[in-house]
């Protein structure tokens, strides 16, 4: 799978240095392509030992209470900005990530670093509703569906506060980052109201729940939800028409680290096109890379809900830090799943 790769770039270890080091990735669940890392490790004699996270808000509580260790994160936009604010990321050298020139343009110098200063595009998405359409009829088409009687008990929704309120917002007709106390409590109460009909929150295994037709309605990332349909073709992923969440998750190397050359060779790695393709063949998430694009195949290079027309993307949003209101949904989300 990989002797293009050997052929047009030696590695460390072809030239027989032997590099002791261990560089500790630390991400999303499912987010990996095994055969990637593996020809990582072989190229540049370095070992990737990878560790998952399944919220921003568990990344960011687990760097706060001093995981050491790690090299290289993901974290979504928002979550850049927060780590950034709090000096947690060291700057990037562009110079050693050349393969930052496959990135698409309007995808770089987003929001949340402008300059790409400590980040760097990997992958993005949407968040929207997956759902097996043997058992929901007729098909999904608003928010609205997460709350309906007839699925008790056999809807998900992501264990994840900002997309979980956002939701709630959004399905009401509200900006996902509303920052008003009055617009936070109607959306609690929405979401306690629903919560008799919730049968789990979750971010890691909604595709197996939907498979398993344990879940009929999952609140879920689109490739996640691709997957799924992979397995049992009667899942379909829709984003309601109220709109939802576009994200893009991103490659950082923490200030912390001990390996930053290592980190940056990864990093670049990552976004070599033919291997950015595969990791895309792999999650079913966009690339940032517009070259791995043309290596990916033409069902999931041509599929809208990966790569979803300018159409759709008007009517998402990008979920941004909210300052100190954060406060206010981290006192509502506990509420939510303590009660
Ligand atoms: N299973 C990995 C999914 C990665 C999703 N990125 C999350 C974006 C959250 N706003």
């Amino acid at each position: 799978m990989f002797a293009w790769l050997a052929a047009c770039s030696p590695g460390a270890n072809e030239q027989g240095k032997a590099r002791p080091v261990t560089l500790h990735l630390f991400t999303w669940s499912d987010y990996t392509e095994e055969s990637v890392v593996k020809e990582f490790e072989r190229r540049f004699g370095v070992k990737v030992v990878t560790d998952t996270f399944g919220s921003n808000e568990e990344l960011l509580a687990k760097l706060q209470g001093g995981a050491a260790g790690y090299d290289v994160v993901v974290p979504s936009d928002y979550m850049v900005s927060i780590l950034i604010k709090q000096g947690l990321l060291a700057e990037l050298d562009h110079a050693k990530i050349p393969n930052l020139a496959h990135v698409y343009k309007h995808l770089k110098g987003l929001y949340y670093d402008p300059q790409n200063t400590y980040s760097l595009p990997y992958l993005w998405g949407t968040t929207g509703i997956g759902y097996n359409a043997d058992l929901v009829k007729p098909p999904p088409e608003s928010w609205q569906a997460l709350w309906d009687a007839r699925y008790k008990g056999k809807i998900s929704l992501l264990n994840d506060e900002r997309e979980v309120f956002g939701m709630a917002l959004r399905a009401a007709g509200e900006s996902l980052n509303a920052t008003q106390p009055a617009k936070l409590e109607a959306a609690k109460a929405r979401l306690m109201a629903q919560k008799a009909l919730v049968k789990t929150y979750t971010s890691e295994n909604y595709d197996q729940l939907l498979v398993s037709g344990e879940v009929a309605l999952a609140h879920g990332w689109s490739g996640t939800v691709l997957r799924a349909a992979d397995e049992r073709p009667s899942i379909k992923y829709v984003i309601p028409k109220e709109g939802g969440t576009i994200w893009q998750d991103n490659l950082c190397v923490l200030k912390s680290s001990a390996h930053k050359d290592e980190a940056m060779a990864f990093i670049n790695f990552l976004l070599e096109p033919q291997v950015a393709a595969l990791i895309t063949s792999k999650v079913k998430y966009a690339s940032a890379s517009e070259e791995a694009r043309l290596f990916v195949p033409k069902e999931i290079a041509q599929n809208p809900a990966i790569y979803p027309p300018a159409s759709v993307v008007a009517r998402l949003e990008w979920i941004k830090d909210v300052g100190e209101a954060i406060k206010l949904y981290d006192r509502a989300w506990t509420e939510l799943k303590v009660k």
